[in-house]
C-alpha cells in the first residue's frame, strides 16, 4: 500500500508544477487596464507604480500630510513622498511596497533607497507599445479583461468613435451605477436611451435592455460586471432587484453572458483618502445563494472580499454549477491570504476555479501580481498531487499542464462558453 512518495519524486512534481505554472500564459480575468489605444488611461511607470491607491492608504500610516496637501502635489512628489515614507524610512515589507520591488527587478533594475532617478530615467527611455509588450512577455500574459464603463466620461467618446482593438484587451461591462445609483443615474442612461425613466416600468426595463445591448455589442463584452457593498440583499422590494431581474439577467442570458458581482466593498469609509478611502464588511451570501437559485440559466462570477465568507462562497459554488469562483479579491491579494483562499477552493472545488485575477490598475502591477501568485498557486499545486500521489494514483506532465490551464483562464472561458446548465 502506498502512504508516501520519495523525496525525489516530490521535488521532481514540485520543479514540474513550478516550472508549468510560470510557462503557462494567463487569462487575467479581472483589471483595471485600458487598451494602448485610449493613451494616458492605460497607467505604466514608476510614478504610477509609487501612487497606487494601495501604497496611498499605507503611506498616510506613517505620514502626518494633511489629505488635501497630499492631493495637491503634482504626481512625481506624491510618488516621492511615498518612497521617502515606506521605502526609504521603513523597510518596504508590506506585500503592495513589495510588488513595487518585484516588478523593477524584473526588469533587471537596481533596487535600494537611493536608486529612484536611475529608475526614473529608466522608465523615461521606454516607449509604450515595447513596454506593454514587455509587460505582457515578463507577466506571461495571454489576454486581460479590462473594466469599461460607459459612465466615465474618459473612455465613453473613443468607444463610440471607433478603434483599431489589440485583442490582448478584451472588453468587460461595468455597470455599477445602474444599480446602485437608481434613479441619480437615469439622466446619463437618457443621453443613450430617452425611454428610460425613473419609474421602474416596462419601457424602462426595456430602455436599460437596449443599453446593454448597445455597450455589450461596442465593447465585445465577456461579461457584465458590479461591485456591491456587504448589505447586497436579494431578493428585496428595492430597486436592484428588479433591475436584475427584469433587464440585467434577461440581457445576460439571451447573450450567454455571466454576470460577475464582486461582493463586500464598503465605498468611501474614508473619503480624503480618495480611490484608497473604500474598506470592506462582511457580507451575507444568502442573497448570491437565492440569485443562483432563483435563475439556473443565469451564470455568475462571484469574488468576496472577506475573509470569513470564502468558505460559504466555496460551499454556494458546490451547490451551483452556475456559480463560477474567482480571485482573490484586493484586500485578500496578500501571500497569506492566497495561499489559504486557494487551497479551500481547491479542496472544496477542485479545478473548476480561477484562483487569481491581477485587479491592476498600472500595468506593470501584472508582473508582480501574477509573479507572487504563481509561486503560491505552484506550491498548493504541487502539495495537492504529492496528497494524490501517496494514494497511488499518478500523475504525468500532460495533465499537469492541463490542470494549469484550466487555473489561468481556460476554465473560466469553459465556464463563459458553457450554453446551459444542469
Ligand atoms: O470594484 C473593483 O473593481 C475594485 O477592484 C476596485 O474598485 C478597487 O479600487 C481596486 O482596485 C482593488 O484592487
Ligand atoms: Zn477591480
Amino acid at each position: 500500500m502506498h502512504t508516501g512518495i520519495s523525496d525525489r519524486r516530490r521535488a521532481q512534481l514540485a520543479e514540474q508544477v513550478d516550472r508549468t505554472v510560470h510557462e503557462t500564459p494567463v487569462f487575467d480575468i479581472h483589471t483595471h487596464l485600458y487598451d494602448p489605444a485610449f493613451g494616458p488611461l492605460l497607467l505604466y511607470g514608476i510614478d504610477d507604480l509609487l501612487t497606487y491607491h494601495y501604497l496611498v492608504a499605507e503611506v498616510f500610516r506613517y505620514s502626518s500630510l494633511p489629505y488635501a496637501d497630499f492631493w495637491r502635489l503634482p504626481k512625481k512628489e506624491q510618488a516621492d513622498h511615498i518612497w521617502e515614507h515606506l521605502f526609504v524610512r521603513h523597510s518596504p515589507i508590506s506585500e503592495a511596497c513589495r510588488g513595487v520591488l518585484t516588478t523593477l527587478q524584473s526588469f533587471g533594475l537596481e533596487v535600494g533607497p537611493r536608486e529612484l532617478p536611475r529608475i526614473r530615467q529608466w522608465y523615461a527611455e521606454q516607449t509604450p507599445e515595447a513596454f506593454v509588450n514587455l509587460c505582457f512577455e515578463t507577466a506571461n500574459l495571454r489576454q486581460v479583461c479590462m473594466t469599461n464603463s460607459p459612465f466615465d466620461p474618459l473612455e465613453r467618446p473613443l468607444w463610440e468613435k471607433g478603434f483599431t482593438r489589440d485583442e490582448r484587451f478584451v472588453g468587460g461591462l461595468r455597470i455599477d451605477p445602474v444599480l446602485l445609483d437608481w434613479p441619480n443615474v437615469v439622466p446619463q442612461l437618457q443621453d443613450d436611451d430617452d425611454a428610460i425613466q425613473s419609474e421602474l416600468n416596462q419601457e424602462t426595463f426595456d430602455g436599460i435592455r437596449r443599453f446593454l445591448e448597445k455597450w455589450t455589442q461596442i465593447l465585445k463584452a465577456h461579461y457584465l460586471m458590479v461591485s456591491l457593498p456587504p448589505s447586497f440583499q436579494y431578493p428585496d422590494k428595492g430597486p436592484i432587484t428588479q433591475i436584475l431581474d427584469r433587464a440585467v439577467l434577461p440581457h445576460c442570458r439571451e447573450h450567454h453572458l455571466p454576470l460577475a458581482l464582486m461582493i463586500g466593498v464598503k465605498r468611501a469609509v474614508n473619503p480624503a483618502l480618495q480611490l484608497a478611502g473604500d474598506g470592506m464588511g462582511r457580507s451575507d451570501l444568502q442573497a448570491l445563494e437565492s440569485l443562483c437559485q432563483a435563475h439556473p440559466s443565469n451564470s455568475f462570477l462571484c469574488t468576496v472580499l472577506a475573509r470569513e465568507n470564502q468558505h460559504e462562497l466555496c460551499v454556494i459554488a458546490r451547490k451551483f454549477p452556475n456559480l463560477h469562483v474567482f480571485g482573490c479579491w484586493w484586500f485578500t491579494n496578500i501571500p497569506e491570504l492566497i495561499n489559504e483562499m486557494t487551497r479551500l477552493r481547491l479542496e472544496l472545488l477542485g479545478l473548476s476555479v480561477t484562483p487569481q485575477h491581477s485587479d491592476a490598475r498600472v500595468l506593470d502591477q501584472v508582473i508582480y501580481k501574477w509573479r507572487h501568485s504563481r509561486q503560491i498557486i505552484a506550491s498548493v499545486l504541487t502539495e495537492k498531487y504529492v496528497d494524490l500521489e501517496g494514494t497511488g494514483w499518478t500523475v504525468s506532465q500532460e495533465e499537469i499542464q492541463r490542470d494549469v490551464q484550466s487555473l489561468l483562464g481556460g476554465e473560466f472561458e469553459r465556464f463563459c462558453n458553457q450554453t446551459g446548465f444542469p
